[in-house]
């Protein structure tokens, strides 16, 4: 008997400590693409408004899952809520009709997924000066051309890191980055 207890002890604190909690920063002109996020089941998302105007966090009549912050004020008010089913939940602010995202919910992804799924750049063309975001604080990026030339490098800046190419040729670019582990890949054209 006590050693069914302590299996089953140890499958709950193996479950709990796969889910995560992701944060975005709710406030007045966020990016469609800074308020969406592939996550698996379980996972917590988790709105802070940084600004202090008026915002909720409410899902749309097709969402997979109904959650609604009610409109609420103050710059570091927080609204989380756990996704436990898969499917698709675009949401947005009540009061800012631009304040919008979806919120996809998958089976538990592996890491490297749930990495790749989640690092994204903007924008794409660039000129100058482009933005990667991703999930898990960037760590390093590096560019390499499409003869596979190292041609720009340096270290990730959190969530959000910019890079500045005015200096590069017009053309194609493959942008590594990386965040412990893992590593993704994405295609960037200089324009
Ligand atoms: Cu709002």
């Amino acid at each position: 008997m006590k050693k069914i207890n302590f299996f089953i002890f140890c499958l709950i604190a193996a479950f709990a400590s796969a889910q995560t909690t992701y944060d975005v920063n709710w406030q007045v002109g966020i990016s469609v693409p800074d308020a969406s996020f592939t996550i698996e089941q379980g996972d917590t998302m988790r709105w802070t408004w940084t600004d202090a105007v008026p915002h909720s966090v409410t899902s749309d009549s097709g969402s997979q899952e109904d959650f609604d912050s009610g409109i609420l004020t103050g710059a570091g008010t927080e609204f989380s809520y756990t996704f436990l089913q898969e499917g698709i939940n675009p949401y947005g602010c009540d009061v800012h009709s631009n304040m919008e995202g979806t919120i996809t919910v998958e089976a538990p992804l592996s890491i490297d997924d749930k990495f790749a799924k989640n690092v994204r750049l903007y924008p794409n063309p660039v000129a100058d000066i482009f933005t990667i975001t991703s999930l898990y604080q960037l760590d390093a990026y590096s560019i390499n051309d499409i003869s596979g030339r190292n041609v720009a490098q340096g270290v990730g800046n959190g969530n959000f890191t910019e890079i500045e190419i005015s200096n590069l040729n017009t053309g194609m670019y493959f942008v590594t980055v990386t965040s412990g582990d893992q590593q993704a890949t994405l295609r960037l054209v200089k324009k």
